[in-house]
C-alpha cells in the first residue's frame, strides 16, 4: 500500500485519468486506485478505481485528496496514469471601499 497525498491552499483538485489498467479480479478491484475526499484513509471515498474503463473526471470537495494504491500478489496489467488540476483562484471581496 503507498499513500499520497496533494495539500494546495484554497482550492479544489479535479482529477483526470489518461490511462487505467488495473486487475479486476474474479471478485472486482483486486488491484485498486482509491482517492479519498481529505487527508486521510479516515476522510470519505471519493473515487475507487480499477478495471480498464477511464473513469469520469472528478474533484475533491477541499484541497486534500489522498490516495492510495493497493495490490495483491497475482496478476500484473500495465497500471495507472492520471493528472491533477488544481481549481480556480477565487479573490477575496475588495475591502478598500
Ligand atoms: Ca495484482
Amino acid at each position: 500500500m503507498i499513500g499520497k497525498a496533494f495539500v494546495i491552499t484554497g482550492v479544489t483538485i479535479t482529477i483526470e485519468f489518461e490511462h487505467l489498467d488495473l486487475d479486476e479480479g474474479s471478485s472486482g478491484c483486486d488491484d485498486s486506485l482509491t482517492f479519498y475526499d481529505g487527508m486521510t484513509t479516515a476522510a470519505p471515498v471519493l473515487r475507487r478505481v480499477c478495471g480498464s474503463s477511464l473513469p469520469v473526471t472528478f474533484t475533491s470537495t477541499s484541497n486534500m485528496v489522498f490516495v492510495v494504491f493497493s495490490t495483491n500478489n497475482n496478476t500484473i496489467d500495465s497500471g495507472f496514469l492520471f493528472k491533477y488540476k488544481i481549481g480556480e483562484w477565487t479573490e477575496l471581496p475588495n475591502t478598500l471601499g
